[in-house]
């Protein structure tokens, strides 16, 4: 999927809403245990409810990768699913991958070539051959870690090194080696405070901003620094979405739950285009 496809659907969904399908196994509700794909069934049921309210999906590929051969039958059979009944949604693995040159290429014939996801999450800190590989592909996206969510962010990516963060080094070294088409960056929500910084470095690139929900990130507060004038930001939440309710009506919970964070986002949209008028 090509960038502007994305924006488009933003706009005609009044969303940037970004929905994580960290399906776990031990989560999700016991009657779906009795079937053959119960990861696969539990999926599609979030997908059909949730798809008017969010412009993209993002497996996180641990979920899948921890079961063995059936978890990736599940995500393959999860993407092949969004692909074809929901081809204006922006699909997202996140497997944090990254290697030497030679092995990165491998990566991304996985995630682009074999599953057809339209961008997967990197890790960039082994440098340019690792990320390369991706940015060979068409009309696909290389989202690289910035700034993560997690308290570990402290450890190195918080560091200084010659003047700046660590991780604001790597965004100034990264932003050359693709362009605004055919690269993201991950900010976490939790750590808004950092995001003008990053914005006033990359005011082109899209953000994937993932914390909202159980880790306590502040929609507004992100929205505030984080847009830019192609609206720039995906926003998603995993676990507050989609184990909202344990019960035969989980995938309505869901749906519920989206619609709440939707409501937030056309409302911060508009107040967006007042201001721009
Ligand atoms: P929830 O906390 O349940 O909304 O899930 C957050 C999702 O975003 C998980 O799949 C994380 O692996 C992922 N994530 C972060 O939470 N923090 C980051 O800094 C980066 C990611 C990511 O790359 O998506």
């Amino acid at each position: 999927m090509k960038l502007s496809d994305l924006i488009l659907e933003i706009k005609n969904k009044d969303s940037f809403l970004c929905i994580g399908l960290d399906t776990d196994i031990n989560k999700i509700p016991k009657f779906l245990l009795n079937e053959e794909d119960p990861i696969f069934l539990f999926n599609k049921s979030i997908i059909d409810k949730t798809n008017p309210y969010c412009v993209a999906y993002k497996i996180n590929t641990a979920f899948y990768e921890s079961l063995g051969t059936s978890g990736w039958v599940s995500m393959k059979r999860t993407i092949d699913y969004i692909n074809k009944n929901f081809p204006e949604i922006f699909t997202i693995a996140d497997a944090k991958r990254g290697d030497i040159g030679n092995t990165s290429k491998m990566y991304a014939q996985t995630f682009f070539g074999n599953m057809n996801f339209d961008s997967v999450t990197i890790n960039p800190y082994m440098g340019s051959d690792s990320v390369k590989p991706f940015l060979e592909f068409e009309n696909k996206i290389s989202v690289l870690l910035g700034l993560t969510s997690n308290i570990g962010a402290l450890d190195i990516q918080l560091k200084k090194a010659n003047k700046d963060y660590v991780f604001i080094e790597m965004i100034k070294s990264s932003m050359i080696w693709g362009n605004e088409d055919n690269m993201m960056y991950v900010v976490g929500a939790t750590k808004p405070q950092y995001i003008e910084k990053i914005r006033k470095l990359i005011p082109s690139h899209f953000l994937l901003i993932p914390g909202v929900g159980a880790q306590g990130g502040d929609l507004n507060e992100i929205c505030k620094y984080a847009m830019n004038d192609n609206i720039g930001i995906l926003v998603n939440s995993s676990r507050s979405i989609i184990y909202a309710s344990n019960d035969k009506n989980f995938a309505h919970s869901a749906a519920n739950e989206s619609i709440k964070l939707q409501k937030q986002m056309k409302i911060i949209l508009s107040q967006k285009n007042e201001l721009e008028l």
